[in-house]
């Protein structure tokens, strides 16, 4: 029902009519109908309770009229479905009562099975069928963390600011990085894997991290086992990262990934030079412009437009998540304006 989608097309490479566009971060605390379901339930339960995971991904598609959904989830989730003890904390993020810092650690952690994932995963297929039924023609993206952003909380114990410990492990202890990255990749496999059973169109691999990393390290430490996360998925595939640009062409995953995501660092003409013709742009307005006046708004949102024509082809989206201060009618007036220029004589 969603192969004609102006998603699944942009991310095959066709131009569609009009560009399609979603945000990330849709769903979540900018919506005062998402901040009313989530009284009094933690994130990681919300996560794991398919109507209500349901309802929270639907809200924004009603809302905004974006061409997709993205699965209410986090990255976390398949680490807590393995037994992982994590919680997340409002207002901080991701947090683990045992950061994983040593080779004993990593064996410890690495001894549980993906599998486990799979065989706990029945809320997430739940979730998923819910969620398709009542979005009919409208692709929903599933996604999952990629090993290093995983890596990032998981070594660190918490967010941190240059991920400086998983970072350091990959030079300290090569061997305890590839086996715990190996090990991350199938988990979020795992993950993908009940997601894509379930009915997902597309899904985005978020390595948000990755812009902490050098070229040389992206190359060596991480690029492998990412593209072991999602080569030979039978949807599309977006991988996603924050200030990649010094290595965006090793974003496409040596072609593995359909679409790579392009921060508000880099304008999308030069992306498109530097992934080449098979690759689709997703991007990148920039989420510091959602609170200027409306002209100066329009006339970024037409730039980037505009810019991502030089693309193969264009998924319209902000270049990081949605801030949760933003006035939400800006985002429709955002879906609005992209609908309509598409359209329009080029
Ligand atoms: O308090 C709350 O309401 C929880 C805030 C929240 C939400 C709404 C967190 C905690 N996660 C989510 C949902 C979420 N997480 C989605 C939902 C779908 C949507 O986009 O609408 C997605 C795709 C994620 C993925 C995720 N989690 C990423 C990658 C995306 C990104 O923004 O780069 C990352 C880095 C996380 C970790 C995480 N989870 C939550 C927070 C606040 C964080 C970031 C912590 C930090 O700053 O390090």
């Amino acid at each position: 029902m969603t192969s004609s989608s102006a998603l699944v097309r942009a991310l095959q490479g066709d131009r569609p009519a009009s560009a399609p566009i979603w945000f990330m971060r849709q769903a979540g605390r900018s919506l005062p109908e998402y901040r009313e379901l989530r009284v009094g339930t933690r994130m990681l339960d919300a996560c794991l309770t398919p109507d209500l995971a349901a309802e929270i991904t639907l809200q924004p598609v009603r809302r905004h009229g974006v061409d997709a959904g993205i699965f209410f989830s986090d990255i976390v989730v398949p680490l807590r479905l393995a037994g992982v003890e994590v919680e997340i904390e409002p207002g901080r993020g991701p947090v683990f009562a045992a950061p994983v810092r040593t080779a004993d650690d990593v064996a410890r952690v690495t001894s549980i099975d993906p599998e486990e994932v799979a065989a706990a995963a029945a809320p997430i297929r739940e979730a998923v069928r819910l969620t398709t039924a009542e979005l009919g023609e409208t692709p929903l993206i599933g996604f999952a963390g990629a090993p290093f952003t995983l890596a990032a909380y998981l070594v660190e114990g918490g967010p941190s600011k240059e991920h400086l410990r998983a970072r350091a492990m990959m030079h300290a202890d090569p061997d305890s990085w590839h086996r715990l990255a190996g090990w991350l990749s199938r988990v979020s496999r795992a993950f993908l894997g009940a997601q894509i059973e379930a009915g997902v169109a597309a899904v985005q691999l978020f390595d948000s991290w990755a812009g902490s990393l050098s070229p040389s390290a992206f190359r060596a430490f991480v690029a492998p086992h990412s593209r072991a996360a999602v080569a030979d998925l039978p949807v599309p595939v977006i991988h996603f990262g924050v200030g990649t640009g010094p290595f965006l062409a090793d974003m496409r995953l040596d072609g593995v990934a359909d679409a790579v995501g392009v921060d508000w660092r880099l304008p999308l003409d030069e992306a498109a030079r530097m992934v080449g013709p098979d690759t689709t742009l997703q991007g990148n307005i920039d989420p510091a412009l959602l609170g200027a006046p409306w002209p100066v708004l329009e006339a970024h949102v037409r730039e980037v437009l505009q810019r991502g024509r030089a693309a193969r082809a264009h998924v319209v989206n902000l270049g990081h998540g949605v801030p949760p201060e933003t006035d939400p009618g800006v985002l429709t007036r955002i879906v609005e304006l992209v609908h309509a220029e598409g359209s329009g004589a080029e």
